[in-house]
């Protein structure tokens, strides 16, 4: 396959609601699109990241400049192009795994479309639904965070996943699993914002039957994870800090964690997120599926992914509309609780003309320069 064209869109897409986490307030979702023709079919992939370096290093500012100086040319110098070349086209370059994954994805997108295979089918996807979570960010009262679950209960949702922070943790979690009951499947995150000396308030999580306990600690503090998960009954999963399958690796061999949330974009792609899986599948760990507030474009491949064997928690795969009243491709709807994976060419959605329009604010060249 010869790229052709490769091209950087620029969206904005105002939220339903703000999304508040121990990170920041979101209002919108201030991203862009890749778009690569090639000579055999069209692909697209979304960048996961935000305008802002406040969820891990990189932003959207950054991921556009490492994809035009350093990785797209990197990927032209190689002519005919796969997917799977892509990752070690790229890297001798540090970092920048957002940027990486979006590249990778968009050119994968186009592969799959070119013979008309499926994201599901080439990732090994064994399931053609999956099971919903829903994310709920912090409020600014427990009532009001009761009547946000009860919502997202009403529509469907399998899994509730409540954002906490110093001042917002144990008393939401009471006050939820008590107006729900035992049966909840219920899980924190804390997006860093704990450190190891919160340990003993963190144990007051134990009492409430939590799925887990998502990255408490700083991305680099594995020792730190380690510590606290031999003091906590809960599971500890690592989101921030897995980059990669050697750090998933590092972090089960330290005991730094029992459950492994798996972000693609955050691992630098699907092939390396497929290689956490297996690593996870085979030492008997279970991982599931995040979410970085994906359009439809960027959701319809993490459905993909989230139907492999291992994915056996529920993910942060939630419906089009727990964040957009318009979505750019067709929306992603609940039917009872689940998802449907896509099944059609690549990530198996088009991106409508008329929504992306209504959303694109800037449109760059990558390639041809
Ligand atoms: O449902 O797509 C979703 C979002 C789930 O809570 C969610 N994502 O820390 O996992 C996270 C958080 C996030 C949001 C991370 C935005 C980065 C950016």
């Amino acid at each position: 396959m010869k790229i052709e064209r490769i091209e950087l869109l620029h969206v904005r897409l105002p939220l339903v609601g703000r999304f508040r986490t121990s990170f920041g307030t979101a209002t919108d979702r201030d991203t862009f699109l890749l778009r690569v023709v090639t000579d055999a079919a069209e692909g697209w992939a979304e960048f996961a990241g935000d305008p802002d370096p406040l969820y891990c290093s990189e932003f959207a500012a950054s991921a556009h400049l490492a994809l035009r100086d350093h990785l797209v040319p990197r990927v032209m110098a190689l002519g005919e192009v796969t997917a799977a070349m892509v990752g070690q086209a790229v890297e001798e370059i540090k970092g920048h795994r957002l940027a990486k994954a979006v590249l990778e994805t968009a050119i994968l997108d186009a592969e799959l479309r070119s013979y008309g295979m499926s994201f599901a089918t080439y990732l090994g996807s064994v399931r053609a639904r999956v099971p919903a979570g829903v994310s709920v960010g912090i409020m600014d009262s427990i009532p009001e965070l009761l009547d946000a679950v009860a919502g997202y209960l009403g529509e469907g949702y399998l899994r509730i996943k409540l954002k906490i922070e110093p001042g917002w943790d144990v008393e939401p979690v009471r006050a939820v699993r008590t107006e729900f009951g035992d049966d909840l499947q219920l899980q924190v995150d804390a997006n860093t914002a704990y450190s190891l000396t919160d340990a003993e308030h963190l144990r007051r999580l134990d009492d409430h039957g939590l799925l887990l306990i998502e990255q408490p600690l700083a991305e680099d503090d594995l020792r730190g994870h380690a510590a606290l998960s031999a003091l906590v009954r809960t599971p500890i999963c690592l989101d921030e800090s897995i980059t990669s399958a050697r750090d998933a690796a590092t972090a089960l061999a330290l005991g730094a964690c029992r459950v492994i949330n798996v972000k693609p974009a955050r691992v630098g792609g699907y092939l390396e997120a497929r290689r956490i899986h297996d690593l996870a599948a085979a030492s008997g760990v279970p991982v599931w599926c995040g979410g970085m507030l994906e359009t439809g474009v960027g959701r319809a491949a993490n459905l993909a992914l989230a139907a492999l064997p291992g994915f056996v928690l529920p993910g942060d795969t939630s419906a089009s509309s727990r964040y957009y009243a318009e979505d750019i491709t067709e929306p992603f709807v609940l039917d009872g609780g689940h998802l449907n994976v896509p099944d059609g060419p690549g990530i198996g959605v088009d991106v409508l003309p008329g929504p992306l329009g209504r959303v694109t604010v800037a449109r760059h060249d990558l390639y041809p320069l």
